[in-house]
């Protein structure tokens, strides 16, 4: 098992990167609504994912379970299966952590679940900075932390599903271009990790969900969030395969009303091929096909833009933290 020890990593305070960017942390809980009509942290549906979050994956606010087989939209999440489609069984419940976010106005809130049995040691989070080289270690988030609380998961009742949300400025992100927010934790002998690889396109705040990063069912899940409508994935060559190199640009705003170019009734998607390993757990990406399809109710917005030929570089700390 290896561990991000590299020494090229420089370990920094959360609240000093983000004092360095000009960024202090806002004080207190904002549940007023925001511009775009979402509260932030508001779970109307009490199913453990945000009403923002869920817009943008697609899955009912008003409805812990989207499509009915029981399993909550969380535990399908974090399960890596289809919170879209029935399925009569989902493969037995082993150790997980699913990290995923959303923006509104000038926060970015980034919501962790992590699926466990029994005990929970070497919870750590990171933020890896294209440019800077740096890593923001463990605990050093927990002042950015805005809520706990266990999300149901009827059909793991022996197991605990905890959540963590985290409020975090937008603006660092952005300042940041490619960056990458990772967790990790060992739970049950396992070694769980997940990561949201950030980066600009045209200007709008994307987070890159290469296949690669997911193996087995996860493939399902992550290409369903096509049909919520808004990015696609799953296309093409290695859709589906583990290790397929494929993946979508995932807006984070969750819907209308979100910055950048709407298009009412289309679903779009983009297919993003591993061209170089750049070394430092960095990977450059390049957007390999590109399109909309019509889809009533869906809306494609930022993530439109990318078009065949743009790269990206996704910053993998998971691959850093031998996950
Ligand atoms: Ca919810
Ligand atoms: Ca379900």
């Amino acid at each position: 098992m290896r561990f991000l020890t590299n020494a090229s990593f420089t370990a920094l305070s959360v609240g000093g990167l983000l004092a360095g960017l000009g960024l202090l942390p806002s004080s207190g809980r904002d549940l007023h609504a925001s511009d775009e009509g979402w509260v932030p942290l508001l779970d109307t549906d009490g199913d453990g994912l945000d009403d923002a979050l869920e817009v943008r994956l697609g899955t009912a606010v008003d409805l812990a379970d989207t499509d009915g087989d029981g399993y909550t939209d969380t535990e399908e999440m974090v399960l890596g299966a289809d919170p879209l489609v029935a399925q009569d069984t989902i493969a037995a419940a082993a150790p997980a952590l699913y990290v995923d976010a959303y923006a509104l106005g000038n926060e970015l809130y980034v919501q962790t679940f992590l699926l466990s049995r029994s005990y929970v040691i070497g919870l750590a989070s990171f933020w890896v900075l294209h440019d800077r080289t740096m890593t923001v270690p463990s605990g050093q988030l927990r002042r950015y932390q805005v809520e706990t609380g266990l999300a149901p998961a009827p059909n793991t009742p022996q197991w605990r599903l905890r959540s963590v949300t985290y409020r975090l400025p937008r603006s660092a992100f952005e300042s940041a271009g490619e960056s990458s927010l990772a967790y990790r934790a060992i739970t049950d002998d396992m070694l769980v990790t997940d990561q949201i690889p950030f980066t600009m396109v045209d200007g709008i705040l994307v987070q890159l969900r290469p296949m690669s990063l997911y193996t087995g069912d996860n493939n399902v899940g992550i290409g369903s969030l096509v049909t919520g409508g808004s990015a696609h994935l799953n296309q093409g060559g290695g859709g589906g395969e583990p290790g397929g190199g494929t993946g979508g640009l995932f807006p984070l705003e969750p819907g209308e009303g979100s910055i950048g170019e709407n298009r009412p009734d289309q679903v779009c998607y983009q297919v993003l091929v591993p061209i170089a390993n750049l070394g430092g757990g960095r990977v450059l990406y390049q957007v390999v096909d590109a399109s909309c399809e019509s889809m009533a109710g869906a809306i494609c917005f930022a993530t439109c833009s990318a078009t065949v030929g743009d790269q990206y570089v996704l910053l993998d700390v998971v691959g850093l933290l031998g996950g």
